[in-house]
């Protein structure tokens, strides 16, 4: 099932081990204790939470300058989102206390029967993902049932479509759907959450149902091999010539090769590896010497756009993943130098003058996301420092009163902040920040797998 990555995890860390003096040399950083940054990891998830805990127990987020909150979904009505995303995180760092307080509210507060409308892409990778987790990490069912619970409403907007796609939202209670007109994202994300859910409850339809709609898009590939990021779930045709590895599209990319590594899906393999090659022949190109992938049209690959976004740093760790580590250190490296020139990487850039295109950031995950699944594949240190450095701008640039918030503007010296933290910080950076630097017992390193949303999946130690 998952042999393929346990063999070329385990035969690329051995390899590191033995290091070329090429690696060793480059490798040359002033030596760090991780233990200590893994401890002031933890240190800091453990006061954000009091904040939250304080300020915005059961909100989705917290505004941790006001100590105010906001509802994510609808309005008015809150579904505890970043309570849901903490958890595994909770758990992995061992704030054993917290994750079952956690746990109890969402056994004893949280309800799908709600009359309003979610967006369904959104809440698969941030509510059933994080149920299903805090489910692998405990082993409470209930935490499984709730799960299954919002999957089975959201599948009514699958069912809404006569090709499987998923229209973009959905009334939890009445099943009413809403907006056709989705992406690659959107209709694409869902592979490993409901495949896990699936094994789970021995319910294989929640595989195929998600599988059915990436095959869709994948089917209607252009001669050069890519798909455009926009589609429409009534027509099941694309409705824009925009190819991207971007937003919009990003984690569809993602979820092929995540459906090979947890479920042995030699499709999903073919299709990742397929869709990379045109990714690669089409969409990579050089401005000023460093590696960016613009979006092209999907049948001539004409640039269309030279503004990249920070979500489109995932990408340079998918490509080591599919094995293409050379182009994923290269892919990096665009984005080191994002952060050596900024800071803090803006949130999108023109990549043909490097120049922000926006100002406000939305306190984003994806660079420590790629140097994670880089450092995974032959633990070198010069991850863990990338990382610690984005660690380190985070710390200094969005600590606020009750927790770590988004930046309002990064040109102003210092940078001005904004007032919200998004649910995915309590999934994501944090996590991947401690997954590098703490070498926890409660993962095993070699069959660790994160959706999207950095939850765990797979991995889990319980003792
Ligand atoms: O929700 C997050 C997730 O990583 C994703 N897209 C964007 C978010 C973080 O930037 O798939």
């Amino acid at each position: 099932m998952s042999f393929a990555r346990l063999t070329r995890r385990s035969a690329l860390a051995a390899m590191a081990a033995s290091a070329s003096p090429v690696t060793r040399a480059r490798a040359a950083q002033p030596p760090v204790d991780w233990k200590v940054q893994a401890a002031d990891v933890r240190a800091e998830f453990q006061w954000a939470w009091q904040g939250y805990v304080s300020k915005a127990w059961g909100k989705d987020e917290i505004n941790p300058v006001s100590g105010t909150a906001t509802s994510f979904f609808m309005k008015g009505h809150d579904l505890g989102l970043s309570l849901v995303e903490a958890l595994d995180t909770l758990w992995i760092m061992g704030l054993d206390a917290e994750f079952q307080a956690g746990v109890d509210w969402v056994k004893q507060s949280l309800d799908f029967d709600v009359d309003g409308e979610v967006q369904v892409f959104e809440t698969n990778i941030r509510l059933v993902g994080g149920l299903l987790a805090a489910h692998l990490a405990c082993g409470d069912p209930v935490l499984l049932a709730k799960a299954k619970d919002l999957a089975d409403r959201l599948l009514k907007a699958f069912d809404a479509s006569p090709y499987g796609l998923p229209w973009r939202y959905v009334n939890l209670r009445t099943g009413a759907v809403r907006d056709p007109e989705t992406n690659l994202a959107e209709i694409g994300t869902y592979i490993t959450e409901f495949g896990v859910l699936g094994r789970l409850t021995g319910e294989k339809r929640y595989f195929d149902i998600a599988k059915r709609a990436m095959k869709h898009a994948l089917d209607r590939r252009s001669k050069l091999g890519l798909m455009a990021a926009n589609i429409d779930a009534r027509t099941g045709e694309f409705n824009s010539r925009r190819a991207s590895i971007d937003v919009y599209a990003d984690s569809f990319y993602e979820y092929l090769w995540d459906a090979w590594e947890l479920f042995g899906d030699e499709d999903c393999k073919r299709w990742a590896l397929e869709c990379t090659a045109a990714q690669l022949a089409h969409q990579a190109k050089r401005y000023d010497g460093r590696l960016w992938f613009p979006m092209v049209d999907f049948e001539t690959g004409a640039v269309l756009s030279t503004t990249q976004s920070e979500l489109a740093a995932y990408y340079a760790g998918l490509l080591a993943q599919v094995g293409r580590k050379a182009e994923g250190d290269d892919y990096l490296a665009t984005f080191t130098e994002m952060q050596a020139t900024y800071g803090v990487i803006p949130e999108s850039i023109d990549i043909a003058t490097r120049q922000p295109r926006r100002l406000h950031t939305g306190l984003r995950p994806e660079y420590p996301d790629a140097c994670l699944n880089l450092w995974l594949l032959d633990r070198d240190e010069r991850y863990r420092h990338l990382a610690l450095r984005h660690y380190r701008e985070m710390k200094a640039t969005s600590r606020a009163a009750y927790g770590y918030t988004a930046l309002k503007d990064i040109s102003a010296k210092p940078m001005t902040q904004g007032d919200n933290c998004p649910g995915y910080w309590w999934s994501e950076q944090m996590k991947y920040y401690y997954l590098l630097f703490s070498d926890t017992p409660r993962i095993d390193y070699a069959t660790l797998q994160l959706s999207t949303e950095a939850n765990v999946l797979r991995g889990f130690r319980r003792s």
